[in-house]
């Protein structure tokens, strides 16, 4: 029996008022969650794949973000104003327009991005050979910065897209990074004076990395990479420049995103995260956060809380194509957005749990009285409580499924 169109709607309907997400929309809106425009608006396409789902404009997504409760909206320049309507009075005309959605549904934009990796004029990356491809993308770097500060964003994100190489030898890659550096040196020096004229605070440059794709060899490939480069001597302004980690894209080079994460904490530069999930050393396949590690990523969000993580939880993720347009709406970023939730919730009791604070606190206090030991006396000491690392693995798991607040299942 073969189901008709208005059928597979209904079932779908139905079955997502289970799965789906559940939260009220003021519940949702207590958590700064944005929702980038790119993500909702993916219509399936790849180098293998051809488009399956309708396009959606700004109005739409931003109507959307409000009625589910998804507080900010985020964009890069192209994803809401043509190429050649850039730096235009037609981009007035779209800002304004995008600023009149926010307003009426209640959004705020969080982020803004600059495309530098889709249209031809970035075939050889946005720190090109060619001064002219480097000119322009100053000029397109500086407009972002306006259209953020008329939009009322705090943060820039800079995924550098095809800062890399298909082919060694050529360009030097030290110039290519002294090109980039420049770049954003321009930019930060031009949102000095834009946030001056907007009364504002400067925006929070974040870098993003991604360790394969879209070219063969990546100059920044993960946010390590990304530190060391703020930390190079090339910016001239530092202290503006942070990062913005996605957790897959550190899992993609088979790095723990909890120790990456750990390591932009410590040099205080996590400022934005994107959230999703995925595979190690797989493609970006941005599957929603928490649906392939859920331990995982319970774990970077007690991680985030225990430092009092303040920036924005980004929902980088592409509803898959089989995934029709009314579901990208309907319960791919419900459900997304509360599964964080859920997790994040969850974390508040993985820190609070006395079971593990008790295996934390011994672990922290060790055996006492061994200053004056030796190895092996001070591995005795020390070798009940070492059983405690995995007693925590248990524990949490037990979080996780709930076990520790007495859930049962049928045996
Ligand atoms: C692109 C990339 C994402 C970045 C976006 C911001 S563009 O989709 O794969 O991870 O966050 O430029
Ligand atoms: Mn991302
Ligand atoms: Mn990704």
């Amino acid at each position: 029996m073969s189901l008709s169109s208005a059928q597979q709607s209904n079932l779908v309907e139905r079955l997502s008022a289970a799965c789906g997400g559940q939260y009220p929309a003021e519940v949702r809106r207590r958590y700064y969650i944005s929702g980038p425009q790119w993500a909702a608006a993916y219509e399936g396409q790849a180098l293998f794949h051809a488009p399956v789902r309708t396009p959606v404009n700004f109005e739409q997504v931003i109507r959307a973000w409000g009625e589910l409760g998804i507080s900010h909206w985020c964009t890069h320049d192209t994803d809401v104003i043509p190429t050649p309507d850039l730096m235009s009075p037609r981009q007035e005309e779209i800002v304004a327009a995008i600023g009149r959605a926010l307003r009426e549904h209640g959004v705020r934009c969080s982020m803004v991005t600059c495309e530098t990796f889709f249209h031809p004029v970035w075939v050889a990356g946005p720190a090109a050979e060619s001064p002219a491809v480097r000119a322009y993308a100053v000029r397109r770097l500086c407009n972002t910065i306006d259209i953020g500060h008329t939009l009322g964003a705090s943060f820039a994100v800079y995924w550098p897209g095809t800062l890399g190489y298909m082919f060694q030898g050529v360009s030097d890659e030290t110039e290519v990074l002294r090109h980039y550096a420049a770049g954003l040196n321009a930019a930060c020096a031009h949102d000095i004076k834009a946030a001056a004229r907007h009364k504002r605070p400067t925006l929070k440059h974040c870098l993003e990395a991604k360790p394969f794709e879209p070219q063969a060899e990546i100059l920044l490939p993960t946010t390590d990479a990304m530190l060391g480069f703020i930390n190079s001597g090339l910016l001239e302004h530092p202290e503006m420049v942070g990062v913005n980690p996605e957790y897959l894209h550190e899992l993609m080079w088979g790095g723990a995103p909890r120790a990456a994460l750990a390591r932009a904490i410590l040099a205080g530069k996590l400022w934005h995260f994107d959230i999703n999930d995925g595979y190690r050393l797989k493609h970006d396949v941005d599957i929603a956060v928490g649906l392939v590690n859920p331990l995982d990523w319970l774990m970077v969000l007690t991680l985030l809380r225990g430092h009092g993580y303040q920036g924005p939880f980004n929902l980088d993720y592409k509803p898959p194509r089989t995934t029709s347009r009314a579901g990208v709406f309907q319960f791919s970023f419900p459900a997304a957005v509360d599964r964080f939730i859920t997790l994040w919730e969850m974390a508040g009791e993985v820190a609070s749990d006395p079971i593990l604070n008790d295996a934390w606190k011994a672990l922290r206090q060790g055996a006492q009285g061994l200053e004056k030991a030796d190895a092996d006396a001070i591995a005795a000491a020390n070798a009940e409580l070492g059983t405690l690392h995995e007693l925590i693995a248990h524990r949490i798991f037990q979080v996780l499924i709930g076990q520790h607040k007495n859930r049962v299942y049928a045996l």
